[in-house]
This record gives structure tokens, sequence and C-alpha cells, in this order.
């Protein structure tokens, strides 16, 4: 008799930059989740489907915690980041290769209010010694009964495999939660807001990337009116003037070099050749507006 189908809901857990995106990058070997080197880059759970020979895996990519919630897009994260552990039937706690802080403290007693089984997921092993590391597994193993420890570099892959390996083998058995050929419940056209919000987050500093969220206007297929290209058009919103004149640069030159990078990865994301248009404008204290945040999908 073969064995049983196995399916199931993972999601990854951890703080800020920890590189949660990244490893849901590299288990899917698509960039589905943008990444960049600034914390809360994540601002939405992302789902991505892993298919194999007779499991399915769908990982959740979640925004990293918070200590505080400041304003209410803050709130909506730690919101869905809840939701989504609540979902799953088996949870990823990703850390670096140090000794748990407070924020790795807290995952932990939440954790423990729940019967899931939970991995220890160390990240970035491939910054650090050997003998660094066995001292933080210790650590990690000393203060959570976790059913795996396992050291990965979702960066270069190394160790991803046998994560997924453990992985299937805890996952419930089950039928399929996705068609075959699904990789994401997200649409290009959110993918899209995602990569121009990704080269924001990767292209200026201080408080201009989280003050960015980015909205999709206008999203044509082979549009006829741009020589057979997908027309897309997007707005960037900042929180105040002076952003919006930093992200546009003197003579547009920033924003055009958003706009280089973004087209790039929409176009490969797509497999398509794109036509991209942006403005940018001032949207005063979005992060605290409900309807605003509704309207644009947090
Ligand atoms: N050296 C190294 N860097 C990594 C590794 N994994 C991720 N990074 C880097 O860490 C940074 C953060 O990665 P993300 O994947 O965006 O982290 P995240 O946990 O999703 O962060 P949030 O979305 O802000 O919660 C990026 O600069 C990544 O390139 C790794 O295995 N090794
Ligand atoms: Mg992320």
């Amino acid at each position: 008799m073969a064995p049983a189908f196995r399916a199931g809901f993972v999601t990854l857990l951890g703080r800020p930059n920890v590189g949660k995106s990244t490893l849901l990058n590299q288990l899917l070997s698509f960039k589905l989740s943008i990444v960049s080197p600034k914390p809360q880059t994540t601002r939405h759970v992302i789902r991505g489907v892993v298919h194999g020979e007779g499991y399915q895996v769908v990982f959740l990519d979640t925004p990293g915690l918070m200590r505080r919630p400041m304003h209410q897009l803050d709130l909506r994260m730690l919101q869905s980041l809840q939701f989504a552990a609540g979902e799953a039937d088996l949870l990823l706690l990703v850390v670096e290769p140090k000794m748990p802080g407070d924020i790795e403290a807290r995952f932990m007693e939440e954790l423990r209010q729940q019967e899931k089984p939970v991995f220890l997921v160390v990240n970035k092993v491939d910054t650090v010694a050997k003998p660094h590391l066995l001292p933080v597994l210790e650590e990690y193993e000393k203060r959570y009964p976790f059913q795996e420890l396992v050291p990965i570099s979702a960066l270069m892959g190394d160790g991803v495999a046998l994560l997924l390996d453990l992985v299937v083998r805890r996952l419930p058995e089950g039928e399929a939660l996705y068609p075959p050929d699904e990789l994401t419940d997200r649409s290009e056209r959110f993918l899209a807001g995602e990569i121009i919000r990704e080269k924001v987050y990767r292209l200026y500093k201080e408080e201009v990337p989280h003050a960015t969220t980015v909205a999709i206007e206008t999203f044509v297929e082979q549009s006829s009116e741009h020589g057979g290209k997908d027309y897309i058009s997007a707005i960037i919103y900042v929180e105040r003037d002076t952003q919006r004149r930093i992200l546009i640069g003197r003579g547009g030159l920033a924003l055009k070099q958003v706009g280089v990078e973004a087209r790039k990865d929409i176009e490969e994301m797509l497999g398509r050749p794109v036509h991209l248009e942006m403005w940018v404008k001032s949207a005063s204290r979005w992060r605290q507006n409900p309807v605003f945040l509704q309207e644009m999908g947090y």
C-alpha cells in the first residue's frame, strides 16, 4: 500500500529580519515574499504552497513581531500573525544564531499556551562558526520542548531540504488543500505592489520605507495601447510632503531607480514585458487611518 498523502499548514514565526521571507522563497524556489535588510518588511501573511511527491505544505510567512504596536497598521499586522499561528498544524520559530532575547522568550511563552508541535529553525548559520552555534542550540533546548532544532542558511539554501523533510513527516494525513499548480493565493496585482514596496525598502533610509505603501491603480495584461506589454500604474503613498520629495528625488532620479528595479522584477514574476508608471502622493498619517488601511488590504 502506498504511504498516505500528507498536507498541512506551517507558519513561520520570529522577530523581524531573521529571514522568514527568505526561507519561504527558498522553500518555493520562487521569489514570492519580499526581502530587505530592514526590519518589518513583511506586512501581510503570505501563503506559499510547496508541492511534492505524496505531500503538500502550505507555508505562511508572517510579519515580524513588534515589541509594542505603535499604530493601527502594527495592530493589524499583529492580528494577522496571531491568526496565521492559530491556523497552523506546525509552527516554525525562526531565530538568528544568537542567545534568545526578550522577543524569543515571549514567543516561547506564547507557544506554551497551545498544543501544537514547534520546530526551532536557527537561520543565518553561514554568519557564525560552529562553536558559536552549539551553545545557542543547547540554550534553546533547555528553554522549550521543540520537536526539532534545525540549523539552516536560508540565503545559501543549506539545511532547507532537510527542514522540508522533517516538516512533511509531522504533517497530518489528508487530502491536498490547493490545486496542484497553485503557488500562492495572492494575485499578480498584489505581488507587483509588493515588489515596488521592496525597492523602496532597499533604496531609501530612515523612516521613508516604513511610511510607504503601494496601491496598484491599473493592471492591463498585454495592453494594445502599450505595444502589447502589460500596463501597470501604481501610486506610492507616503505620510508627509518631505517624504514625498525624498522619494521622487532631484529631477525624479530616485523614483526612476525604483521604477527600473521594480519593472525588472515584475517582468520576471509575470514572464512578460511590462510598462510601469508610478505616482507619489502623501496621505497624512495613513498608518492610523482604518478606512485607508482597509482599502489598501491591511
Ligand atoms: N547571511 C544571511 N543573511 C540572511 C539569511 N537569511 C536572510 N538573510 C538576510 O536577512 C535580511 C532579512 O531577511 P528577510 O527574509 O526579509 O527577514 P524577515 O524575517 O522576513 O523580516 P520581516 O519581514 O521584517 O519580519 C535580508 O537582508 C536577508 O538577505 C541567511 O541565511 N544568511
Ligand atoms: Mg519578511
